[in-house]
């Protein structure tokens, strides 16, 4: 009983991580805390631009596979979603550019931050625009 349990859990932890996508759609608050610990290094319960920009640059350079200097749909894997590649990709070349990612991380922060104080704290995240930022930085 217990082991049958155990493996639920691990085959459920294999499907949050295979399928990030759904796994922040589906994402209940204490999910979106946890994703957003991952992103405060200062554990200071909050993200602020600064560190979002940081993990953005991170994720970047780890997607970046080709070394082409740019993010395109396949290396992307369904972080930005569709409707969000007008303003992920303003000059509409099909790929991010390092510059366009942080511009659109800018974007998406400050949406995810409805009072304005700098910072995305704990419940914050579970907006759309803070779904569609951990989406991406995860
Ligand atoms: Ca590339
Ligand atoms: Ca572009
Ligand atoms: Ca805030």
């Amino acid at each position: 009983m217990i082991l049958t349990t155990v493996k639920t859990l691990t085959l459920a932890s294999l499907l949050a991580v295979s399928l990030p996508a759904m796994a922040v759609v589906s994402a209940s608050p204490s999910f979106a805390a946890s994703a957003l610990a991952s992103l405060d290094p200062d554990h200071d319960g909050t993200v602020d631009l600064a560190e979002a920009k940081a993990a953005a640059s991170a994720v970047f350079d780890k997607l970046e596979k080709d070394n082409d200097g740019t993010l395109d749909h396949r290396e992307l894997q369904g972080r930005i979603l569709a409707k969000d590649w007008a303003v992920a990709d303003p000059d509409n070349d099909k790929t991010v550019s390092k510059d366009e990612c942080l511009a659109y991380v800018e974007v998406l922060f400050k949406k995810a931050d409805p009072d304005n104080d700098g910072t995305i704290d704990a419940k914050e995240p579970a907006s759309p625009p803070g779904h569609a930022l951990l989406r991406l930085l995860k």
